[in-house]
């Protein structure tokens, strides 16, 4: 049995979009639960902590000026393998490949940016959920 906890972000398209209460259903209805949430417009310094290991990458500028140009939604969710699980709801990168039944394949789509604008974010690793959660939420 491994519990474990994961960061998931409605990013900032999903959020303008009113989608947040979809992601959360999705997340309640797979079973996880959510332990905090918080709405928040991300200051540039937390993404570049959050985003570390892109800082080299060519999309880097963008994916911090679209993730820091709006509210998003904050949330911890817990459950049993729910890193993996989450990354299986959210669906792959790029909204346009992503798979139907999905979010990103049912609720994304290129708006002109590829891949940036994916409607959400999830942890990809128990280390990188500890990273994440002390990052936006510094008093969990
Ligand atoms: P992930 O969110 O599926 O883990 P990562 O490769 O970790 O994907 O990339 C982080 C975020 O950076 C993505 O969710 C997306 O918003 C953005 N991104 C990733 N690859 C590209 C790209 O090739 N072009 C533009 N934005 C990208
Ligand atoms: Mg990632």
């Amino acid at each position: 049995m491994t519990t474990e906890r994961s960061l998931v972000l409605v990013k900032p398209d999903g959020f303008a979009r009113g989608l947040t209460g979809e992601v959360i259903r999705r997340i309640e209805r797979k079973g996880y639960r959510l332990v905090a949430l918080r709405i928040l417009t991300p200051t540039r310094e937390m993404l570049g902590q959050h985003y570390a290991e892109h800082a080299e990458k060519p999309f880097f500028g963008e994916l911090v000026d679209f993730m820091s140009s709006g509210p998003v939604t904050a949330i911890v969710i817990e459950g049993n393998q729910c890193i993996a699980g989450f990354r299986s709801l959210a669906g792959t990168t790029d909204p346009t490949k992503a798979a139907p039944g999905t979010i990103r394949g049912d609720l994304g789509r290129d708006w002109g940016q590829g891949s940036t604008e994916n409607v959400v974010h999830g942890s990809d690793s128990p280390e990188s959920a500890a990273r994440e959660m002390a990052i936006w939420f510094p008093d969990l």
